[in-house]
């Protein structure tokens, strides 16, 4: 396979304005037409490059007279017609066969109906055309289809045309006014339910929001709808952008490779992030749903308006929307709320997303697919769709935000449209924007080194020194940083590592747990935002009359390690006064992370292992502090994860890890068994449900309680738990119980549970994905457990969200089942691999990276995950995406 590197970029020769698309739709064997009005950039001839794959060529003509095959040249990736020059009209005829497309990329059949994925390399499969994010035209678009089977033909834009055609068909005309790359085309056709509601923007235009899902769930997308039209109004208000079309529709589908796609004017979703009731969906389901249609809404300024010139320039959008829909979720949950409750719960979304970018983002730049947010190479671009591009990609805009502040990144944002609007740009076009600003108001600074972040990859290490001088009252605070190569750099000769611009926040708390009184840049404050941007520098503090305990990078100003040694005592002290509600989780993060390594390491050596009481104390206060929020109290209560917890462990035991979490676990319920049962008591949620911050964190709270009590098989909360399951009034209760019930209780009620779930909800994929998934996370599953589910009828490896639901769950969460020491979970991965890759090669190379990290594990481990990993490679006909990711792992 070839290596692409983001330093070949070159323009493309020709400029396309226009594009028209007629597409007769048949299932098997979908004729497109493509003409294209094309003109050299340049006064002297160039070949027209085009992509096209799988789809066969009818025939091409250039202002209406046909190229004969000596005129051409076609091979298995692109179409080359030689030697062209000045204006010219461009046709082409092509075919494809939507019913066999299982890549769901291209143009393909899912239920009854038609859809399209083009982002990033799929519009090739569509039509021969040069398929890369720097052309950009309008687009007109006819769809002929049959009538009956197909009601609805939709494409971008606005509709201007629809006439019935014989023998039963009819067709429909749409016309996007706003240029736009290939990947953003998009076409649907079907028989749907439709939602829809009438707008009016701030400037008073009105608009034409719809959601439009399989028939006979019309009644699960009022949340989807509203949410679409809260996103509408949140941007208008944070960023002064508004809907640009007249109309803005978002499509449910059942199969699909990802969350969702922002395809302008016509968003296709992957209908787990649509559909939602009371008694289908959970409140993780609701704030996913919220946060994702908020996510693509956000792309149609940062995204589609402003694009990217190249596909190394992805962060640029997607690190922007996803900082952009992480603001809007907060703001949404901390709406109508006090001042204390919306601080609460801005820092529950925190948590929420620094613990998504420690679980998924660190491991990645810690191993053979670590990139820089904006990498220099890739062999196949749907690779890389990481965590890197978008969650660190949002932490570092959301460190300029951070450097400018609120009013400073508006007016970069306005800025950056000013400048930009309707062109495909860079990463350092937007740096050079939010740096201008940054200029203005730091007169002499620049944001130099902060563009390292970009070019880059790695954890960059924070290391602080504490330093009290009690004569003069004066408290010293040293921060060196560093960052070791990682992934590719190791390979590159004399890589030498630049220091990071890292925005620090911090502050001091007193041993009575008081926060301290900072003067810095000539005003008191309790935080205060040092800019590191050498390896080391020194900060003085004076009037601090005792020694005192550092509270460090908080709400995690940077996507940093600190390390810093606090003893046990000073973080008791943070994890129940810490003013700054992030920084006070992050220290139980420390604490128990602390206690959960001691002891993994211990029973590794066959140890006995006995609690710190500082933890049992640490969690009394918290299930008892009255001044805390439940969401956020049941945060506070909950473990460090098995993975971010094998970041610090090396080699990585996991076994001793997941023994490790139920050991504690078991002695937090016990030690506390009362306080769990009245907070199981305390936090009903009757009457109509609603997805509101304050009710999910009641109930979160509730099912954590729930949670503790059932790993020491407690009998009342045994009882509890069934009854519970049983009289549920939403899904995310009887979700919990079950949930509850299936992690830890062995008695055959629990099968009766599981198989009356299945019963009553089996018409609800949705519902039926989270019934797989429940027994692919279960304790005692093995790989024998998920080949058994998977010859259940209603497993179907074809389609994504089911084999996420049982293959990935098993495989990415469940540690002893993977781990199996007779190495059963690592050949049940390959072979899961191998077939999926025959199907669908982008879902199959998502799959492939959960041994990323293989050569961090106990050499037992290790040996059978390293020959795991070289079967797959040595399959033959791997596709590319599942060979970039098995061979970087090996390299
Ligand atoms: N931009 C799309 C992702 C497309 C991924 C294709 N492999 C969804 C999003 O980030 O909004
Ligand atoms: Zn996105």
């Amino acid at each position: 396979p070839t290596t692409i590197h983001r330093l070949d970029y070159r323009e493309y020769p020709f400029n396309i304005e226009n594009v028209a698309l007629h597409f007769d739709l048949h299932e098997t064997s979908t004729r497109i037409t493509s003409t294209l009005s094309v003109s050299s950039k340049e006064n002297w001839p160039a070949d027209l490059v085009l992509n096209g794959e799988d789809i066969r060529l009818v025939a091409v003509s250039i202002n209406g007279k046909a190229l004969g095959e000596h005129q051409y040249s076609l091979n298995e990736q692109t179409l080359v017609v030689p030697s062209l020059q000045g204006q010219f009209e461009l046709s082409i005829v092509s075919e494809c066969n939507p019913q066999e497309n299982s890549t769901l990329m291209g143009l393909y059949v899912s239920g009854n109906s038609f859809f399209t994925q083009c982002e990033a390399e799929g519009f090739r499969r569509i039509t021969f055309f040069p398929d890369r994010p720097d052309v950009m035209s309008t687009y007109t678009v006819t769809i002929c289809a049959d009538k009956a089977r197909y009601p609805y033909l939709l494409s971008n834009g606005n509709l201007c045309a629809s006439t019935d055609l014989p023998d039963g068909r009819h067709q429909a005309t749409w016309e996007d006014p706003f240029r736009k790359p290939s990947y953003l085309f998009a076409l649907v056709a079907g028989d749907f339910d439709i939602r829809e509601k009438h707008a009016t923007t701030q400037s008073g235009r009105e608009v034409l929001l719809q959601v439009y899902s399989d028939k006979g769930s019309g009644h699960q997308t009022e949340w989807a709808l509203e949410s679409l039209e809260n996103a509408m109004k949140w941007d208008e208000a944070r960023f002064g952008l508004e809907l640009d079309l007249d109309r803005f529709m978002i499509v449910a589908v059942r199969d699909f490779n990802m969350g969702a796609m922002e395809n302008k004017g016509l968003n296709i979703f992957n209908a787990a992030y649509v559909l939602a009731d009371p008694n289908t969906a959970t409140d993780a389901n609701y704030e996913g749903i919220e946060s994702v249609i908020g996510h693509e809404y956000f792309h149609n300024w940062t995204g589609n308006r402003i694009t990217c010139r190249d596909w190394f320039q992805l962060s640029l959008k997607e690190g922007l929307t996803v900082f952009r829909d992480q603001e809007f979720s907060a703001d949404m949950m901390a709406r109508n709320l006090d001042a204390s409750a919306a601080a609460s719960a801005r820092a529950i979304k925190r948590i929420d997303d620094v613990t998504r970018l420690r679980t998924a983002q660190f491991p990645e730049d810690a191993g053979p697919m670590a990139h820089p947010i904006r990498p220099e190479s890739y062999q196949e671009i749907a690779n890389f769709y990481t965590a890197t591009i978008y969650e660190k990609g949002a932490e570092v805009i959301r460190m300029q935000h951070t450097l400018l502040g609120e009013e400073g990144f508006r007016a970069g944002m306005d800025e950056y449209f000013s400048r930009h609007d309707g062109q495909a740009v860079t990463c350092d076009d937007f740096i050079n924007v939010m740096e201008s600003v940054y200029t203005q108001r730091n007169p002499g600074k620049d944001l130099s080194l902060f563009r390292n972040w970009y070019s880059q990859a790695g954890t960059p290490r924070v290391t602080v020194q504490l330093a009290y001088n009690e004569a003069q009252q004066r408290c010293s605070i040293t921060l060196s940083q560093s960052c070791a190569p990682v992934g590719v750099e190791k390979l590159q000769n004399g890589f030498v590592k630049k220091p990071f611009h890292i925005p620090f926040s911090m502050g001091f708390i007193s041993q009575s747990g008081q926060p301290l009184m900072l003067q810095f840049e000539g005003r008191p404050q309790t935080t205060v935002l040092l800019e590191l941007i050498e390896e080391s520098q020194t900060w003085h503090f004076d009037q601090i009359s005792e020694r005192p305990i550092p509270s460090l990078l908080r709400d995690f100003s940077a996507p940093v390690i600190v390390d810093y040694p606090w003893n046990q005592q000073e973080l008791a002290i943070l994890c129940a006064h810490d003013s700054n509600p992030f920084a006070r989780w992050e220290a139980v993060q420390a604490l128990s992370s602390n206690e959960l390594l001691r002891i993994a390491a211990l029973l590794a050596q066959g140890g006995q292992p006995e609690l710190d009481p500082a933890l049992l104390q640490v969690w009394q206060t918290n299930l008892t502090d009255p001044s805390l929020d439940a969401g956020y109290r049941a945060w506070l209560l909950t473990l460090p994860s098995e993975k971010v917890l094998a970041e610090r462990m090396t080699p990585i035991e996991p076994v001793a890890i997941a023994r490790a979490r139920d050991f504690v676990r078991e002695k937090l319920a016990n030690g506390l068994l009362d306080l769990w049962q009245q907070t199981l008591g305390q936090n009903e949620t009757p009457g109509r449900y609603s997805p509101d911050a304050i009710s999910a964190g009641r109930r979160s709270l509730k099912n954590l309680a729930l949670a503790y009590l059932l790993s020491i098989q407690n009998p009342s909360a045994i009882q509890a738990a069934f009854a519970q399951y049983q009289n549920a009034s939403n899904m995310t209760d009887r979700l919990g119980a079950l949930s509850a019930l299936v992690s830890h209780y062995e008695g055959d009620e629990r099968d009766e549970a599981l198989a009356q779930f299945y019963e009553q909800w089996q018409h609800d994929p949705l519902v039926v994905d989270k019934w797989f998934a429940l027994q692919a996370n279960a304790r005692h599953t093995n790989a024998q457990t998920i080949l058994g589910l998977m010859a259940h009828p209603a497993f179907n490896l074809r389609n994504p969200n089911r084999a996420r639901s049982l293959i990935f769950q098993f495989c990415i969460n469940n540690t002893e089942g993977l781990h199996k020491s007779d190495g059963s979970g690592y050949a049940f991965w390959a072979d899961q691999v191998i077939a999926l890759d025959g199907i669908n090669p982008e879902i199959a190379a998502r799959l492939a990276r959960v041994m990323d990290n293989w050569s961090r594990y106990a050499p037992a481990l290790k040996a059978g995950m390293q020959q795991a990993l070289k079967r797959v490679e040595a399959h033959p006909g791997l596709s590319k995406n599942v060979f970039e990711i098995v061979s970087k792992a090996l390299n």
